[in-house]
């Protein structure tokens, strides 16, 4: 059955893998699952046969016969229980695996994304300046913790697993901030993730889109 995504025709970071179909295609490429795109429009987000999929108008969907999915975590999590690769076997790890899928996107990615709010919705308001050094401790809290926790460990939990794929995604986008580089065995993990061929089929893909070149151009 045909995996169709869908992705920004033209994304707001021009490439640099921070939408989250990049998470999506991630996954696929770990279950070496064959998938096509639908790229879609600003417009055509907030439009019906859009909204018919994803209720709040916004990009990655998964469509697989009669499953359309939203939602990273969803997405990501349903493929990770159909194909091999990103969910470990035995009872406890595959649920300590997906419990650091949920800890990377409720517990990480919310202080994330209030930076991201910070920085680029609302920099040009009068309170900012005052507010961005309580933002970037509340990420702080949560990187010193993760750091803790991770040690000198490759992955969070023994073997790669969604888990990773989806911890390593949200701190991606901490990278532009000097935030990430702060914690040098998170920056380490990170690269780690970045350095795996799946995630690198996964970047070149969303890359093309945005830069117009085949995936396996260089
Ligand atoms: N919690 C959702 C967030 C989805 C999301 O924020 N998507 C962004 C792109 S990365 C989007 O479509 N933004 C456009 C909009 O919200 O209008 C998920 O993990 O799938």
């Amino acid at each position: 059955m045909t995996i169709t995504i869908t992705a920004f025709e033209r994304s707001p970071d021009g490439g640099k893998g921070l939408a989250r179909d990049t998470r999506v295609r991630w996954a696929l490429e770990e279950a070496g699952q064959a998938y096509e795109v639908r790229l879609v429009s600003f417009k055509a987000l907030k439009e019906p046969p859009h909204l018919a999929v994803h209720p709040f108008g916004q990009i990655p969907t998964y469509e697989e016969g009669d499953i359309a999915l939203f939602e990273t975590g969803a997405i990501v999590f349903h493929i990770a229980e159909r194909h091999a690769g990103l969910l470990p076997d035995e009872a406890g790890a595959r649920t300590r695996a997906i419990m650091w899928m949920f800890a990377a996107l409720s517990t990480m990615e919310p202080p994330i994304l209030e930076l991201m709010t910070a920085r680029i919705l609302e920099g040009d308001k009068p309170w900012t300046a005052e507010r961005m050094p309580l933002v970037q401790d509340r990420i702080r809290t949560r990187m010193g913790q993760l750091s803790r926790r991770l040690g000198d460990a490759d992955w969070l939990d023994g073997a790669f697993s969604a888990g990773d794929l989806m911890m390593v995604s949200v701190l991606l986008r901490l990278r532009a901030s000097g935030l990430l580089d702060e914690y040098p065995n998170l920056a380490a993990y990170v690269a780690r993730g970045e350095a795996r061929p799946a995630y690198k089929r996964a970047f070149a893909a969303q890359l093309a889109v945005n830069t117009g070149k085949s995936p396996l151009e260089k």
